[in-house]
């Protein structure tokens, strides 16, 4: 943002090629991929595009002008990608997620255009620097975490392999809150993304009415047959913005589409004329709301209209306008399933299911059964989350006010499918009553998961262990009645942005190594076992990891004026703040280590440098005292001369792709230390796999392939499994026994709560120490003797370099199967039936 700086500007002499250029090149060529092409290119962006002498220009400037450069150069492949929907048969993706949490599209479309290397040279020739340029670029954060990134790995997969598909989803004028941190707390900031303007953004001049409210009526068409309609109270319009999302080193470049809400007339006019102007901009302000801010995930669902109305709205628009696409591609509605397969990531689109029936019946006239084997055969649904909060109810009051034709078309299809049911499980009231789709128990609600796994001809979770888990609870009455439905597809991620953007030196070590078939193949990577033994590659995978971490210190030097020590152990925990995840459990052991260092009792211990990152949700008031507790280790261990050369502490403010981005590389230590099937799969995980971290985690989620793929001895496993989380459940818990039993748990609850790590304030964290002594949900007490010796393992094991550097090269190695290539893989050929190559 600063204007250039006095070294970087050019004289005025190193101006004139560009106007020789402009003399000889009068028409820009916007496909030019040497160094001089794109060179020409930024230069006439800087003056055509910002309007700026490059000499005077901001690096704000500089990042609009490149990215007016790369997106030139996506532009004929999208346009041919969409040509390629239509033309040739092939089936379309309709990916509809709530969340995409892309991180910044500069040097990831750069990677995948494969122009960095000539882009770094041409903005040499300016002075200028890539990687200052690209800092300026604001992070979409449209998401919260897992199921958001998730949806973005899955695109840079799907173009990757010539897949077409549509991502669809809100563009949230916020984003995630920007967090800081202020005297240990958290402070949310709102993220004003777009307020210089989104670059990577093509607004379409199209747009879709989506109503809500009213009422239905019936009536009898042309044909004699009895037809619903629903007059709505309240229409307002969806306006596309498309975003190209480029494969790597491939020719496709799909698109995602954000839908904008805005009223129908931006102004309204009569109302302004009897003077009265707020009035006249209320209801653009109403409509406006619907695609305003992304919700955090704690928020008590029920009662939130405008986050139902936020589902409603993208979804209503998506489906609009795939069918729209159809009938202009010259299809028949009743092939809809044909050209289109729609996934659900979650539930919140899933209202989708009523919307498609109700379009094809009310708006197309076509009977039920037809329009139910359509909608049936379009869907599939990816569950994220077995924690039962998280499952989504509306009250049925407040759904049948909001989406009236709605509603009464999930009655018909309740109905519909309760009627199977009862042929299948004759006199099985009780079973009837579970499967339900509207919940009686309590307050009447209307039950999305249900919905969306009656409405779907596929089922998913995203790791083995859940989806086990899954079939034998939560969806368990689903499973015994179509049990073919269901299947796994355990999560990936894209090896593109978290191996190749994120550490560019390993990269290159390896492509010198083994070449460079891994980019799109992951399993490539096995090639890299042959130097296990290799003591002298060891040797330079290690100094690799060395600037990886060197790197990061200087990050927190520069930006929270700590000094780390590059050669400790890097031991990060970085992910959405939440007592399942337990980050507590890694800061009640980092005090444990302390109080040993204080007793004497610590020996040989390894120097370890423990970094945190992760935003708790604002109204979670238990992840933020955790996060205070964090910091307060910080300062506690990281400014007393006993510990401050073997514990350092650092809370990285701000979490995110990019902050991830940095972590990820320099990390020795990876933490993955959920209670046992509380975690779905997690994905940072397999991103810290990929760069060479070892785990330290429980039998949860993704981590039991991670281990299964690593061998047992690359990873340290420790604690309760989930069959044991439920027996003690079954039996009865008590954290007690657990405090009785180990003086290191007893010594540092009782300096929780008597104040000794918090200046001597007993109430800081009592509400902590009532949960953990007292309930307990997470099993924090029951796992902590578990954990420290698995931790005490792992430090020693970094004191053997060798073996370290040999876990650490067969992490990498064998963490093929983690590429979100070999998900969507899967996706594509059971539940899409769409080809990849
Ligand atoms: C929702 C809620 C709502 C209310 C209370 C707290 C809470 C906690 C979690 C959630 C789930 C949000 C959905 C999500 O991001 N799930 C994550 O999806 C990832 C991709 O499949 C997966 O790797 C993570 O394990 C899973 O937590």
């Amino acid at each position: 943002m600063s204007p250039m700086q006095e070294q970087q500007q050019p004289a005025p002499q190193q101006h004139e090629p560009n106007q020789q250029a402009q003399e000889t090149q009068p028409n820009e060529n916007r496909s030019g991929t040497s160094a001089k092409d794109l060179e020409i290119s930024f230069r006439n962006h800087m003056t055509h595009t910002v309007g700026r002498p490059l000499e005077y220009s901001t690096t704000l400037d500089q990042y609009h002008a490149l990215s007016a450069v790369v997106r030139d150069r996506l532009m004929d492949n999208w346009l041919d990608t969409i040509e390629t929907y239509r033309d040739r048969d092939v089936r379309v993706v309709g990916y509809l997620s709530a969340e995409y949490l892309l991180g910044p599209h500069l040097e990831n479309d750069l990677l995948n255009l494969d122009l960095t290397r000539q882009m770094t040279e041409a903005l040499n020739e300016l002075g200028l620097d890539l990687k200052t340029i690209a800092c300026e670029e604001p992070e979409p954060g449209l998401g919260n975490g897992g199921l958001g990134r998730l949806a973005a790995c899955f695109l840079d997969s799907l173009s990757t392999l010539n897949t077409p598909v549509v991502g669809y989803g809100l563009r949230y004028e916020f984003g995630i809150f920007r967090q800081e941190i202020q005297d240990g707390w958290q402070v949310e900031k709102s993220d004003k993304w777009l307020q210089f303007g989104n670059p990577w953004e093509i607004a379409a001049s199209m747009s879709y009415q989506v109503g809500f409210f009213g009422h239905t009526e019936t009536y009898t068409d042309d044909k004699g047959a009895l037809r619903h309609k629903w007059i709505p109270g309240q229409c307002v319009k969806g306006i596309p913005y498309d975003t190209p999302i480029p494969g790597y080193q491939t020719k496709t470049v799909n698109r995602l589409r954000l839908w904008k809400s805005e009223a129908i007339d931006s102004f309204d006019l009569a109302t302004f004329n009897t003077g009265d102007y707020t009035g006249a901009v209320r209801a653009k302000m109403e409509s406006e709301t619907i695609s305003k801010v992304l919700y955090p995930p704690d928020e008590k669902i029920e009662g939130k209209r405008l986050r139902l109305m936020q589902q409603y709205f993208f979804t209503s628009c998506s489906l609009q306008d795939m069918v729209q696409l159809h009938l202009t591609f010259g299809k028949p509605l009743n092939e809809f399933d044909k050209k289109w397969t729609v996934q659900l990531n979650d539930t919140h689109p899933s209202i989708g299911i009523a919307e498609l029936m109700r379009l094809l019946m009310d708006e197309h006239a076509m009977p039920w059964d037809e329009a139910w084997r359509v909608t049936q055969n379009t869907f599939g649904y990816t569950n994220h989350t077995l924690l039962p909060e998280a499952l989504e109810r509306w009250p049925l009051e407040m759904f049948g006010n909001l989406l009236p034709r709605h509603l009464e078309i999930i009655d018909e299809i309740n109905e519909h499918f309760l009627d199977a049911m009862r042929l299948k499980f004759p006199n099985d009231d009780a079973r009837m009553r579970r499967m339900s789709i509207i919940g009686e128990d309590g307050e009447r609600s209307v039950q999305m998961a249900k919905l969306a796994v009656v409405g779907s001809k596929a089922i998913n979770g995203v790791a083995e262990l859940h989806t086990n888990l899954l079939e034998a609870s939560t969806l368990k009455d689903f499973y015994e009645a179509f049990p073919e439905r269901f299947s796994n597809k355990t999560n990936g991620v894209t090896p593109r942005r978290w191996l190749m953007l994120s550490n560019p030196d390993l990269t290159a070590l390896i492509d010198e190594t083994i070449g460079t078939r891994w980019h799109k193949d992951l399993y490539g990577l096995t090639a890299l076992e042959h130097f296990a033994t290799d003591t002298g590659f060891l040797q330079r995978w290690r100094k690799t990891q060395e600037g990886a971490k060197a790197r990061l210190g200087a990050f927190i030097k520069r930006t929270m004026s700590i000094d780390i020590n590059p050669e400790s152990m890097f031991d990060a925990q970085v992910k959405r703040l939440h007592e399942y995840k337990r980050q507590h459990l890694n800061a009640l052991h980092i005090l444990s280590l302390y109080c040993a260092i204080k007793n004497g009792t610590a020996k040989n211990l390894t120097p370890r440098t423990f970094l945190f990152g992760g935003k708790a949700a604002p109204s979670y008031t238990m992840a933020k005292l955790i996060i205070k507790l964090i910091c307060t280790v910080g300062d506690l261990v990281n400014n007393d001369p006993q510990t401050r050369d073997l514990l350092k502490v650092i809370f990285v403010p701000n979490y995110s792709v990019s902050v991830g981005q940095r972590i990820y590389p320099a990390a020795d230590l990876s933490e993955q230390i959920s209670t046992a099937g509380l975690e779905a799969s997690g994905t940072g995980c397999m991103k810290f796999m990929m760069n060479g971290a070892v785990a330290i985690g429980t039998l949860d989620g993704a981590n039991i392939e991670i281990r299964e793929e690593a061998g047992e001895d690359n990873f340290f496993l420790f604690g309760l499994t989930a069959p044991q989380i439920a027996d003690l459940t079954r039996t009865g818990y008590s954290p007690n026994t657990y405090y009785d039993k180990s003086p290191a748990l007893k010594e540092v609850i009782d300096g929780l709560r008597d104040g000794r790590f918090s200046n001597g304030d007993r109430d800081l964290f009592a509400p902590l120490v009532k949960e953990l002594t007292t309930t307990d949900r997470y099993f924090v007490m029951a796992d902590f003797d578990a954990y420290a010796a698995a931790q005490a393992e792992a430090g020693s094991a970094y004191g053997d370099t060798v073996r370290w550097g040999r876990m650490s090269l067969l992490n990498t190695a064998r963490s093929g199967k983690f590429s979100s290539d070999r998900t969507i893989r899967e996706y594509c050929k059971d539940i899409w039936k769409v080809p990849t190559n």
